[in-house]
């Protein structure tokens, strides 16, 4: 069988007494298959305690992919998570999410956005003006999910990054900037151990603060705030979950790290 054009999705999960306990999903090309699904067992054999791993290979349908740019990349080094914050809510503001949404947003981050108060597996969606809440269950929220650079892509910015997690992130990132609808989109994780989070749009591109939570905060996630008057949320949520999409590298990648010394400028 010819390989040549032909991607799979390759997913693994792993649990302990039905709970999750890691996870991983990559969009390769044909070739790339085996060694990224011993990449995720590996993985999965590294995270702890599981009785069960799932691997799920789909084959992508010929013609189903589409591109999209990878954003451009610029870190700002704050000096705690109140200067980020205030430096993350400039941003969103330059882009045009109005004042409550900026600070509904950042509290829902701040203390966990599943409607009982733990962190959500997946992204809110918020009106960027009103601060309404829309996407359809906020219980699960958004999984963004079939996205992946090229493989010489990613390992290219991988080699450039602190972190793989950051690749992940702008990788996701990107594809959400591609949708029309998506005015910016807020995002920090809930590892405790991991503070840095970004502001990201297709207007500005991915723009990264070294700390938007303290260190030891279980609580994270991320918000897409869109224009509610474009945002259709079958399409939209179809898209983002389901479209398989890979992101493309412009030859001049920008990575840039903006020192705290210029305090709230970003270009
Ligand atoms: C970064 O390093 O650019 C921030 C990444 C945020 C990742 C959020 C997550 O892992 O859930
Ligand atoms: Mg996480």
């Amino acid at each position: 069988m010819d390989d040549a054009g032909r991607w799979a999705s390759v997913r693994m999960r792993a649990s302990w007494r039905g709970r999750h306990v890691s996870g991983g999903e990559r969009l390769v090309p044909r070739a790339h298959v085996t060694t990224t699904a011993s990449r995720l067992l590996a993985r999965a054999a590294s995270a702890g305690h599981t009785d069960r791993v799932t691997l799920t290979v789909d084959e992508i349908s010929a013609g189903a992919l589409v591109t999209a740019p990878a954003l451009d990349v610029r870190t700002v080094c704050v000096a705690d998570p109140t200067e980020g914050r205030a430096l993350a809510t400039a941003a969103l503001r330059d882009l045009g999410v109005a004042e409550y949404p900026c600070g509904a947003a950042m509290s829902l981050l701040a203390s966990g956005p599943s409607p009982n108060g733990g962190p959500m597996r997946g992204a809110v969606i918020m009106d960027h003006l009103s601060g309404s809440r829309l996407e359809p269950n906020s219980e699960r929220g958004v999984r963004v999910s079939r996205v992946d650079m090229q493989p010489e892509d990613r390992a290219r910015v991988r080699a450039l990054a602190a972190s793989e997690r950051f690749v992940d992130a702008l990788i996701l990132a990107s594809k959400v900037a591609s949708l029309g609808c998506v005015i910016a989109d807020l995002g920090w994780s809930d590892d405790p151990e991991y503070t840095p989070g970004y502001v990201a749009s297709a207007a500005r591109g991915y723009e990264r603060f070294t700390h938007l939570k303290d260190t030891g905060s279980p609580f994270g996630g991320r918000v897409y705030f869109v224009d509610a008057a474009t945002f259709d949320a079958a399409a939209d949520v179809a898209r983002l979950e389901a479209q398989p999409t890979v992101i493309a590298l412009s030859e001049g990648l920008r990575l840039e790290t903006v020192p705290v010394e210029i305090p709230g400028r970003f270009v």
